[in-house]
């Protein structure tokens, strides 16, 4: 690895993985050190492609997310930085893909456990294609008031603390991306601050070593001095010593290599890190703090004088006017995310939408206040489930057992009724069930099947206010109002709906009173002599009984009652009902294999 910088103002990433969090981490650097274009231009998410939400400063932006490498690097030709947040299965092959990008100049491995083959290969290619692997195994770097990669530096308080907003003179090289996030906050404590920190991560085999970051520090004007912190295990150390004697860097060092505990360890201990371990007295953190001292580092006696020994070589090359400490700015506030705003009861926020009858928010679902565990526990019925849904209370058994007997009753009427007719046409066009289910629902209505809200609206109105049937019929004649509920197709007076008749067997024996279904009946008896087809239906049915189950099971107010029916909840009853039957005649149909269906010509009559 040659040259200088790495990363500048202007530098744009591919980001592999969607990751919601450090991209938005990054856009807020990005926002906190007052840049013009979001570092991450463009996402790589497999299989998957579109725009991800995210925000940039105060304004949301969308990012264009790319199923292939190839395609997210020809549509950004300018992003030349790579962030591999695969996982340690796939981090080589992607971070491979990306190298071979011609575009592709930096590529950041994020995982560990990568395998040492794998890193070996991505490092040899990298090397001779002139590219810069960090990592695997690490959090990424950071040009300060520039360019951050994913989780670096940690969260933005850090960052703000650690004064990362705006460049320094320390060029900074870590193992540890851990380690890092504190030595920032040391460092800009002590100094004017990081100009650039990398971790190179903790692997036997980063992809670039503490040497190559120091070199290229050597050759960035900006930075005046050089902090690095090492660890026991490898030799990595050994690299900068040799460059160090060989007077490659003129730029004085600190340097400290952590781990000098280990001695005090009867056998070899394996740190944090893959390649943390002493292997012997070469790799141990005394030697190798011995040798760079030796070399011409500032090395102090332990971790503790590490933060000194960088405050004092600070402070001589700023004495010595090698140093202008670079002036203050204050970074612009980051607008606080909503959801994080209203947690810690900062602000408060309308909410768009009011649900009163079910909450899945906690433990378990509730349904009208009543967790699922109970209505499994307890034996609830799917009539107590829509009382608690439709009506939001727990109606006695007789009337969730009424409900209950409603929907099986109106299950299904056959095959020829209108709605499992369109059902059954639409499976044989080959739809599928929600098609076929919707389109025979969308046949009930006034005529079919929907008519039990407004039974029930006529016969209410017409009883509350003392009608007779007689009075009530010959109303809605000079109306010109069908009766709702009365009538039928098939059913006659001779050959009364056996339905409806079961209906009113459970209700004589179950409800406290069925005044309005005997009212509902005397209905029948006039419009019968009118014509043997209009008897009461089982729209009418329901439409009378369920007033009688709202107006006599003491549970609901006169109030309730009138929205109910001024709403229209009953139709639902069919509507629910029929849905069984109609995906019924669907599976019928589809199992059947039936063919397209063609009305027959003989069956129109084809008139001028
Ligand atoms: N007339 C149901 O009619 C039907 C009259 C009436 C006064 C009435 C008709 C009607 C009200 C709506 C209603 C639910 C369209 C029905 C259901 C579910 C189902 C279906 C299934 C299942 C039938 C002949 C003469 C005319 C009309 C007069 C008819 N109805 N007068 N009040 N209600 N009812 N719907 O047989 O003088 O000749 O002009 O609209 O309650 O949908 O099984 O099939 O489970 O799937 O076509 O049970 O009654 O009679 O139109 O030829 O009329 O009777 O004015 O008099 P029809 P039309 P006029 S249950």
């Amino acid at each position: 690895m040659a040259t200088g910088q790495l990363f500048s103002r202007t530098t744009q990433a591919l980001f592999y993985n969607y990751k919601q969090l450090p991209i938005q981490r990054m856009l807020d650097f990005d926002f906190l050190c007052g840049r013009e274009t979001p570092s991450v231009a463009g996402i790589i998410n497999p299989g998957s492609e579109g725009f991800q939400k995210l925000f940039f400063g105060q304004e949301e932006i969308a990012i264009p997310v790319h199923s292939t490498i190839e395609a997210a690097s020809a549509a950004h030709p300018t992003a030349d930085v790579f962030i591999n947040f695969a996982s340690f299965r796939s981090a080589a092959a992607s971070s491979m893909a990306a190298l071979k990008q011609p575009t592709i100049r930096v590529v950041a491995i994020i995982a560990e456990g990568v395998p040492e083959a794998d890193t070996k290969q991505l490092i040899t290619y990298a090397r001779l294609n002139n590219k810069v692997v960090i990592g695997p195994a690490t959090v990424g770097g950071i040009q300060a008031g520039a360019f951050k990669i994913g989780d670096t530096a940690g969260t933005i308080d850090n960052i703000i603390q650690s004064k990362l907003y705006r460049p320094g003179s320390v060029g900074f090289v870590s193992k540890s991306g851990g380690m890092s996030n504190e030595l920032y906050n040391t460092i800009a404590r002590v100094t004017d601050g990081i100009y650039e920190g990398i971790a190179i991560g903790g692997d036997v085999f980063p992809g670039s070593t503490l040497s190559d970051h120091v070199l290229r520090f050597n050759n960035i004007p900006q930075v005046k001095m050089v902090v690095v912190l090492g660890e026991l295990g490898g030799r990595d150390e050994y690299s900068l010593v040799e460059a160090l004697k060989q007077g490659k860097i003129n730029k004085p060092v600190v340097a400290w290599v952590s781990g000098t505990c280990a001695r005090l360890f009867k056998s070899e201990v394996q740190f944090g890190h893959a390649g943390a371990k002493s292997g012997g007295e070469m790799e141990s953190a005394q030697a190798k703090n011995q040798a760079l001292r030796e070399a011409g580092a500032v090395v102090p006696t332990s971790y503790e004088a590490f933060e000194t020994a960088i405050k004092e070589t600070f402070e001589k090359l700023h004495e010595e006017g090698k140093i202008t400490p670079v002036k203050e700015v204050t970074p612009p506030q980051i607008p606080e995310d909503l959801n994080s705003a209203i947690k810690s009861g900062k602000v408060r926020a309308p909410t768009h939408i009011i649900s009163t009858i079910s909450d899945e928010r906690g433990e378990e679902p509730c349904y009208a206040g009543v967790p699922m565990s109970s209505i499994v526990e307890q034996g609830y019925g799917v009539g107590d489930v829509i009382s608690l849904l439709w009506f939001k209370r727990s109606l006695p058994r007789y009337c969730t057992h009424f409900i209950e007997i409603c929907i099986m009753l109106c299950a299904d009427h056959g095959p020829c009724v209108s709605g499992a007719h369109n059902t059954i046409v639409t499976a044989r066009a080959g739809k599928d069930l929600v098609s076929c289910l919707v389109s025979g629902l969308l046949t009930i209505g006034p005529r079919f099947g929907g008519a039990i809200d407004d039974a029930a609206r006529y016969f209410k109105d017409a009883y509350d206010r003392g009608l007779t049937a007689y009075e009530f019929v010959e109303g809605m004649k000079k109306k010109g109002i069908r009766v709702p509920g009365i009538g039928h197709r098939i059913k006659r007076g001779d050959h009364r709906d056996n339905r409806v008749e079961l209906l009113q067997q459970f209700a004589r024996t179950h409800f406290p009173s069925v005044k309005y279904m005997e009212f509902a009946v005397q209905v029948e008896t006039y419009t019968l002599t009118k014509a043997n087809n209009l008897v009461l239906n089982v729209d009418g049915a329901i439409g009378s009984l369920f007033l009688d189950l709202l107006a006599g099971s003491g549970m609901f107010t006169k109030q309730e009652i009138d929205e109910i029916v001024q709403i229209g909840y009953l139709n639902g009853l069919f509507v629910l009902a029929r849905s069984i039957g109609l995906i019924g005649h669907t599976f019928d149909q589809k199992r059947l294999k039936q063919p397209l269906y063609r009305h027959p010509w003989e069956d129109v009559l084809y008139t001028k």
